[in-house]
């Protein structure tokens, strides 16, 4: 008998992949906020669809809220960065003796914390390239394939769970770096995503911008290097110019989380960031200055700023 997942965060990347689990024939809960999401999602049908290519396909899947009192043996957190301490926290008391957690939040500093809070579990980290938006309540468009890698820096072993995202088609990698993925991915994100908030631009709009973007570089490089992390720093000017190139015509997701109204991750982002420069006395002065005028930019649109 396979062993059952839980979805705690049925939101886009959540529901991207509680339905390539399920119709793959793996048994799946989606773990719901309250009864009232328990109930719209039961009026909806019990089911979520997936838009994958211009098809759209129902898949039924069982749903329950973060109180029912089913034991947890494998666990997906796929909520903001923000809000995984506390959901985990509701779920703590349901999780198995020897369960398995993915964090699949972008950032760091959530997954250190959701750590902490449930020390005798395996946590496993996840950094992920592929892209999923909701059109509408459960129902979530596949927007950009991509990759997964997932890691557990204290535990080089590959979990069994890893046998069920193959039958899914989930493409996946295990590796023994995954901080060095977390943390790339977060430069790439600090060299980027403020600027294009600030630039009021698409990330190719940057290109204008290159020697912003290059000054952010320089002290990035210098500050992964300093927290012990110089394989995220090798040639990140490069890459992130890469990026640039290749996204030209996107909006990235921080532009898109301010242009609708919603909070950011930046206390995981750029905030991680400022911050691990203190801790470490590594001299950044113009990330220093982004996270100012970005903050002030949050609060002049009445957004959260932590
Ligand atoms: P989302 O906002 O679409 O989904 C998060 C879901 O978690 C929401 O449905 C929310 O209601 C739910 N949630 C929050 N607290 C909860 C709680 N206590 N109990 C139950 N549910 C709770 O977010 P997303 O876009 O799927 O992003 C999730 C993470 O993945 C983020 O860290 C994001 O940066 C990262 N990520 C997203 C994408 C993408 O394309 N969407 C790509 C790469 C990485
Ligand atoms: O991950 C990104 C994002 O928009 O969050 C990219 C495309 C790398 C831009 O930083």
């Amino acid at each position: 008998m396979a062993a059952l997942w839980h979805i705690l965060g049925a939101g886009s990347l959540g529901s991207l992949w509680a339905a390539r689990l399920a119709r793959a024939g793996v048994p799946v809960r989606l773990v719901l906020r309250n009864k009232a999401r328990l109930e719209a999602y039961q009026a909806n049908g019990g089911c979520l669809t997936l838009v994958e290519n211009g098809v759209a396909q129902p898949v039924f899947i069982q749903a329950q809220t973060l109180d029912s009192n089913e034991p947890i043996e494998r666990l997906l957190v796929a909520c903001k960065a923000y809000d995984a301490e506390q959901a985990v926290a509701q779920v703590a008391a349901r999780l198995h003796p020897d369960a398995d957690v993915i964090l699949l939040q972008n950032g760091l500093g959530s997954q250190d914390a959701v750590a902490a809070r449930i020390p005798h579990t395996r946590c496993m980290f996840a950094s992920s390239t592929e892209g999923a938006f909701r059109e509408s309540d459960w129902r979530v468009v596949f927007a950009g394939h991509g990759y997964t890698w997932l890691g557990d820096a204290r535990e080089p072993t590959p979990p069994a769970l890893l046998q069920d995202l193959h039958d899914s088609g989930i493409a996946h990698e295990w590796t023994p770096d995954i901080l060095t993925r977390l943390w790339r991915k977060l430069a790439l994100n600090c060299a980027i995503n403020p600027l294009t908030v600030l630039h009021d631009c698409r990330n190719g709009g940057l290109l204008e911008h290159h020697c912003e973007v290059a000054t952010l570089c320089v002290e990035l490089t210098d500050l992964l290097e300093r927290c012990g992390q110089p394989a995220a720093a090798r040639d990140l000017h490069t890459e992130v110019q890469r990026v640039i190139q290749a996204t030209a015509a996107n909006y990235s997701s921080m532009y898109q989380d301010v242009a609708n109204g919603r909070r950011t991750e930046i206390s995981y982002l750029l905030g991680y960031a400022c911050a691990a420069a203190i801790r470490h006395q590594c001299a950044v002065p113009h990330l220093q200055q982004l996270q100012v005028r970005l903050t002030g930019h949050l609060a002049s649109k009445g957004l959260r700023t932590d």
